[in-house]
């Protein structure tokens, strides 16, 4: 496992650090999207948000593009120095479901960066089917393997269930865990396949593999039909697993599950993020997960806010109520 460290230069892959001039840039759009509209939910906001996209720094949409077209054999991008004022945030929330439905400039940040990348979306099961979601521990939760908890949280695709799981998870830091300790790991498909024997990708390629919605989903998440790890072309496939979820339904598939884990393992990185760092996720072709850490509910835990995005909105017209940007299942 490695850790990423800071990184100034540009063209390192997978890290893009702002110039303070463009961090101001950034911020002066992300304020002028809040004194337009105040709430993050209104689809006339995200219309504004992606007009104001277009004013954004220009080595920025650029690195953002070349990202969409490919997302690199990490399939993860970190952006630096986004405006993030820790000073004056409020309290980190501290309870179950917390989102951010009020305009903010982090949530304008999001927001315009998922108009950049697609669309955003949510899922009207989870959190409420806010676009930007709170990412914080919540007293009692600690064991749980979901975005409230602080035990190491399992490698997964984000809704790995889901057949619109999102294309793209962002997660912006509002302010980093009190120690320093919590880090959020990706793990991609590109980098862990050729360490996978040739018979597990075989396994892995069939549907021998079942994966459970979260319970938030109940009825909603329905029954969903055994499906294969591995996707698509064989050099370059698509991974869909959650191992806190996934499980095999043969003695072959629950060996290369195992096996995959392993490989994961081996090719994950770790970063720790701070106040202003934008991780975006391809969730087509790269896993994350969280090492643990330990809350104070304080007020002033670790505070992540995240929005998932979709390429194509179009594909899941069917689940997307009068065309809004929530998925009613
Ligand atoms: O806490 C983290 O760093 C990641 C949490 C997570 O998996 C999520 O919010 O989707
Ligand atoms: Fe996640």
């Amino acid at each position: 496992m490695s850790v990423t460290t800071v990184v100034r230069d540009r063209s390192t892959e997978g890290v893009f650090v702002l110039e303070p001039e463009e961090m101001a840039q950034v911020e002066a759009a992300a304020r002028a999207l809040c004194a337009r509209l105040p709430g993050v939910d209104d689809p006339r906001w995200v219309a504004e948000a992606r007009s104001a996209w277009e004013e954004l720094p220009a080595a920025l949409r650029r690195r953002a593009a070349t990202y969409r077209r490919h997302s690199g054999t990490s399939g993860a991008l970190l952006v630096r120095g986004l405006p993030v004022d820790e000073e004056n945030l409020p309290l980190t929330p501290t309870v179950p479901g917390s989102v951010q439905r009020e305009a903010s400039v982090p949530a304008a940040v999001l927001m315009m960066t998922a108009c950049g990348l697609g669309d955003p979306a949510a899922f009207r099961a989870e959190k409420s089917g806010a676009l930007v979601q709170d990412v914080v521990p919540v007293p009692g939760q600690e064991t749980f393997q979901g975005n409230a908890g602080s035990v190491a949280l399992m490698m997964h695709n984000e809704n790995a269930f889901h057949a619109h799981r999102p294309d793209y998870v962002m997660l912006l830091c509002l302010r980093a865990d009190h120690d320093g300790a919590a880090g959020l790991r990706t793990a991609g498909i590109r980098e862990a396949l050729p360490l996978l024997p040739e018979a597990t990708v075989e396994t892995l390629s069939a549907p021998e593999f079942a994966t459970q919605p979260p319970p938030s989903f109940g009825a909603c998440g329905g029954t969903v039909p055994a499906h294969p790890i591995l996707s698509g072309d064989p050099e370059d496939p698509d991974v869909r697993v959650d191992f806190a979820a996934t499980t095999g339904t043969t003695e072959r598939a629950v060996e290369a599950l195992h096996v995959l884990e392993k490989a994961f393992d081996d090719v994950s990185y770790t970063v720790r993020l701070s106040a202003g760092d934008l991780a975006v996720v391809d969730n087509r072709v790269t896993l994350h997960g969280r090492t643990a850490f330990t809350p104070r509910y304080d007020g002033h835990d670790r505070w992540l806010q995240r929005t998932f995005v979709l390429t194509d909105l179009r594909r899941s017209r069917d689940h997307r109520p009068d065309d809004g940007y929530v998925l009613s299942r």
